[in-house]
């Protein structure tokens, strides 16, 4: 029995080749992420799949596996994960690698940016650099930085216009850094895995969440099951498609260019899909039923005021060099 699988296996490899029927040496790569299938961050790693497979004729694939499948729905462990070789590469928001990298709540500091253009200058530029090698450190290559965005506040109890509207509201959060920011508002933080909160919100375990509106509330349908949405812009999360150290010091050059030039692409065009589901789509959450309510001018202000000790404390677990270098680059873009 063992003596004809191996003949047939034998068989099949030399018919292979003689035929020109996948390349030899041919590998599949296993790319985890922790949102659904329909979001932009799923549809930025199915493009770095496609460029790859194309530009390598076959010889490096990609498997794109949603939900955090690969991770036992944990969304934190994912970057560990790679970290160690346990998997090739992986999509995921800066919030989730913050237990492994304190240093990556930088970018999500509350009210650190104002603009895109602000963001485009920290995350394509040396500032984001700086997380990059301290995510090598950790035998994460970092390949492109791609978008969350701007994430902003929903709930089913009332609208928000005010830090006192935030009061004893039981919120899902991301990570450890949105519970002081909660509870600097006098919210009620609950930490959650994202393939928890759906549920959670319709059986009303909690209240509300945030979340950016291209990348996640609409594609995961958070519309269906929340009524007020507030567009604070209080926090942006950048994603990052990185690959193994492992798997990337066994590539030659070539390949290695091949890999970062197609995950730059794929996360352009994921950061720009994300862009353009953000821009229509407060439009298209009234359509669906949510109140939308735009803070003003001083309203905003109002938030960052109330959020200020959030954003003090964790700049000193950043540190006051990259966050410096963060916001250097945000005041060169005045
Ligand atoms: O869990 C979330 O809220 C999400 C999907 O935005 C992140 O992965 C941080």
């Amino acid at each position: 029995m063992k003596f004809f699988n191996i003949t047939s296996a034998a068989l099949a490899a030399s018919l292979a080749v003689a035929l020109n029927i996948g390349a030899a040496g041919a590998q599949e790569l296993r790319l985890s992420h922790n949102t659904g299938d329909a979001t932009t961050w799923h549809k930025g790693a199915e493009r770095f799949a496609e460029l790859l497979a194309e530009r390598s004729g076959g010889d490096v694939t990609v498997r794109v596996f949603p939900n955090a499948q690969l991770s036992g729905g944990d969304q934190m462990r994912q970057a560990e994960m790679v970290g160690r070789g346990a998997l090739d590469l992986v999509v995921t928001s800066a919030i989730n690698v913050t237990p492994l990298v304190p240093e990556m709540a930088v970018f999500s500091l509350p009210y650190l940016y104002s603009s895109y253009e602000q963001v485009d200058a920290t995350t394509q530029g040396a500032p984001g650099q700086i997380l990059s090698d301290i995510l090598l450190e950790k035998g994460i290559v970092v390949l492109a930085w791609g978008e969350n965005g701007f994430r902003e506040v929903t709930n089913n109890i009332r609208p928000i216009r005010s830090p006192q509207d935030m009061r004893g509201l039981n919120m899902r959060v991301a990570g450890p850094m949105y519970i002081d920011v909660m509870n600097a508002l006098g919210a009620n933080p609950q930490q959650m895995q994202w393939g928890e909160t759906m549920s959670a919100l319709q059986q009303g375990v909690v209240d509300g969440q945030e979340n950016p509106i291209g990348a996640v509330i609409i594609p995961q349908q958070v519309y269906e099951v929340q009524k007020y949405l507030t567009a604070w812009h209080y926090s942006y999360d950048p994603i990052f498609l990185g690959v193994s150290k492992e798997v990337w010091d066994a590539f030659d050059a070539d390949k290695q260019t091949m890999l970062r030039e197609a995950a730059q692409e794929a996360m352009e065009y994921q950061r720009q899909i994300t862009r353009e589901d953000t821009a229509k789509g407060i439009d298209f959450l009234r359509e669906k039923g949510m109140e939308v309510y735009e803070p003003s001018a001083d309203e905003l202000a109002a938030f960052r005021t109330a959020t200020q000790p959030a954003f003090d404390q964790w700049a000193a677990k950043v540190g006051p060099e990259i966050v410096g270098a963060f916001q250097d680059a945000i005041a060169a873009t005045n």
